[in-house]
């Protein structure tokens, strides 16, 4: 564990975000939204162990191709109250690039769908798909780390990502990579405003679990 006790996580996880403005920026989205989940319920068992690893790019030489490059995603947003985004959301990545994504706040996921059924895991449609799915990874307050989920990118297939928490979904926290033209990012997230269920992913694929010292992370933490 990363706490000292599940008394600790819970009281941090509570102050952290209350449920009040957790409320509040849910209704500033979309009144019509399903309730907010309880936030400070509960005790995540994630064990973030090993830092991440430190990777560097490759060195490349005249005529070789980009070196492929860490691609940090913040999975919020540094203004708390349009926090339930990524941070980008619609980028471009290469073989051989990884998606970092910093979990700085509250409690999400970045779990895989397709396109055509935004806000549900991807086995569900395509049973023998690669899988991303990081788990919901809670944050407290004052953490001197932030967990990172480190996606390896092997090709240029669209990827549709959202997260599985509450209504997040719903209210927009969805990205994609190398989306097609015409299944774009818009296009994704406004299919996911219509989807009538959140449904989170049941095991941890596709990514490393990591940590970095909260200083490192984008953006850092007030
Ligand atoms: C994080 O969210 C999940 C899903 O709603 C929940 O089961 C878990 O208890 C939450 N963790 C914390 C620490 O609030
Ligand atoms: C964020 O929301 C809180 C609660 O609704 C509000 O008090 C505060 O002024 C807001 N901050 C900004 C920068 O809009
Ligand atoms: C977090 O840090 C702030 C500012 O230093 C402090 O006021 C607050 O009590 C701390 N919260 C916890 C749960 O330690
Ligand atoms: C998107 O365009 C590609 C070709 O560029 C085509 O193969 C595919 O069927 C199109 N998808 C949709 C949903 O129109
Ligand atoms: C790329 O391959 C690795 C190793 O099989 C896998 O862990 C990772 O999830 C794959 N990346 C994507 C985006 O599917
Ligand atoms: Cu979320």
């Amino acid at each position: 564990m990363r706490f000292n006790s599940v008394a600790l996580l819970t009281a941090l996880a509570a102050g952290f975000f209350s449920q009040a403005t957790f409320a509040s920026e849910i209704s500033n989205r979309s009144p019509a939204a399903p309730a907010a989940p309880d936030a400070g319920k509960g005790a995540g068992s994630k064990t973030s162990s090993s830092a991440a690893a430190a990777k560097t790019t490759a060195a490349a030489g005249a005529g070789t191709p980009p070196a492929s490059k860490i691609i940090k995603i913040v999975v919020g947003s540094p203004d708390r109250n349009k926090s339930l985004v990524f941070t980008p959301n619609d980028i471009k990545a290469a073989p051989g690039d990884v998606l970092q994504f910093q979990f700085s706040m509250i409690n999400h996921t970045v779990t895989q769908s397709t396109f055509a059924n935004p806000c549900m895991p991807i086995a569900g449609s395509e049973p023998n798909a690669a899988e991303i799915h990081s788990g919901f990874v809670p944050v407290g307050a004052n953490q001197t780390t932030v967990t990172t989920f480190e996606v390896p990118i092997n090709n240029t297939q669209p990827m549709y990502l959202y997260c599985a928490q509450g209504p997040h979904c719903m209210l927009g926290m969805v990205m994609t990579v190398n989306a097609a033209a015409n299944q774009s990012f818009a296009e994704y997230k406004a299919a996911a405003a219509k989807a009538t269920a959140n449904v989170p992913a049941t095991t941890v694929k596709g990514g490393v679990l990591g940590s970095i010292p909260a200083a490192d992370a984008v953006p850092p933490p007030q």
